[in-house]
């Protein structure tokens, strides 16, 4: 009988790279979405008609159970959350809901409905913040820099705590950056590829960022859903650092997506003091080692491809 699987997140970038795996592997696939006046499935658009959608939200405890009693999942992955770091500072309560707490209602409820199905949460390298050791591994201390990050880390340590109180199999993955054609606008890479094809096709002039000078390890997230899927393949649920293991500045970034369409981002690019934030993550570099050594996986992506596919992608859908 097929594998059930159920994607909180669905609508986002992951999940939807996830959803497309999962059905190319023959689950039968569910993906809570939360209600909106609008529509938020653009990213899912071509395999809906392959999904079930159940209406849920993270702040509804009834509705997650519900979502999990409709579902009956054999795998759960934990995907939603208010993801993007800036927006914690402004609405720090309802990230620390979304985020953290949020991630207890789940696993209550998992407890209750369904409590022999296998857990990811998706957490996240942001939590290593003010780096303690470089490169970062499961065993890092955390430092979390942003309301964002103190959020994930209570989902990670609630994810173990689950684990150890009630046997649950609950994983959790730590993933550094990852991006794609599918990223949302406001993120860095997206913002800086939208922004050259806006510039090269003369649909704009400029474009304004912030701190040009910290580091990420980014990898692409069609890599990272199959670590997420391998974790809940193996026996026992652990932590594993999912990353590539080579960082790089925003600036590194901007010389290898201007330089795709021979354009010089010294020119174009303006720094803004609107988007500099209150307390800054400077470098981050993963050791997946674990990943590769129990689960075989590795990034297949690298860094220039990731970018060139990206200004590629957002030249087309622009018109270029
Ligand atoms: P994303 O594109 O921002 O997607 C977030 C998803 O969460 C969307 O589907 C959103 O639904 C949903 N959501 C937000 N609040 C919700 C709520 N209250 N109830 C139900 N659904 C809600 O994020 P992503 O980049 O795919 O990342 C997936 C997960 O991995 C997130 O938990 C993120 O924090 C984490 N993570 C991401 C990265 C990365 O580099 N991408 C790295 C480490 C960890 P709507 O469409 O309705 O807004
Ligand atoms: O920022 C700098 C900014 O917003 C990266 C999320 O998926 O990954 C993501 O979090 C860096 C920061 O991602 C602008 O200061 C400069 O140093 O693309 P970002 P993030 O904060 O690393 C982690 C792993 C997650 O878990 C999160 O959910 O870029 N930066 N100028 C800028 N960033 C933005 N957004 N906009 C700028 O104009």
């Amino acid at each position: 009988m097929a594998k059930r699987a159920l994607i909180t997140g669905i609508t986002g970038q992951d999940g939807s790279y996830l959803a497309e795996f999962l059905l190319a592997r023959g689950y039968t696939v569910f993906g809570m979405v939360r209600r909106s006046s609008t529509e938020t499935i653009q990213r899912i658009e071509a395999i809906k008609d392959q999904l079930t959608l159940l209406q849920g939200d993270l702040l509804d405890q009834a509705s997650l159970v519900k979502v999990i009693e409709e579902a009956q999942p054999d795998e759960i992955y934990n995907l939603a959350a208010q993801s993007f770091v800036p927006t914690s500072w402004s609405q720090p309560v309802l990230t620390g809901q979304f985020t953290g707490l949020g991630v207890s209602r789940l696993l209550e409820a998992v407890r209750q409905v369904a409590p022999s199905a296998k857990f990811y949460q998706a957490s996240s390298s942001e939590m290593f913040g003010k780096v303690r050791e470089v490169p970062q591994t499961e065993l890092t201390p955390f430092h979390p820099r942003s309301p964002y990050a103190v959020a994930k880390v209570y989902g990670h340590h609630i994810t173990v705590n689950y684990r150890e109180s009630y046997g649950l199999f609950a994983a959790s993955g730590i993933l550094f950056n990852h991006e794609s054609p599918r990223r949302g606008l406001e993120f860095v890479t997206r913002k800086i590829t939208d922004g050259v094809a806006r510039i090269k096709l003369g649909l704009a002039d400029e474009l304004c960022l912030g701190n040009l000078d910290s580091q990420r390890d980014w990898g692409f997230a069609g890599d990272y859903v199959e670590a997420m899927w391998l974790m809940l393949q193996q026996e026992t649920a652990g932590e594993y650092v999912i990353a590539t293991g080579v960082t790089h500045s925003i600036r590194d970034f901007l010389d290898l997506a201007f330089g795709h369409v021979d354009l010089a981002w010294e020119e174009y690019v303006k720094q803004d003091r609107r988007y500099m934030r209150p307390a800054e993550v400077d470098q981050l570099i993963g050791d997946s080692s674990k990943a590769k050594r129990d689960l075989g996986w590795q990034p297949r992506v690298d860094f220039p491809s990731l970018v060139t596919m990206m200004v590629d992608a957002d030249l087309a859908r622009l018109g270029g």
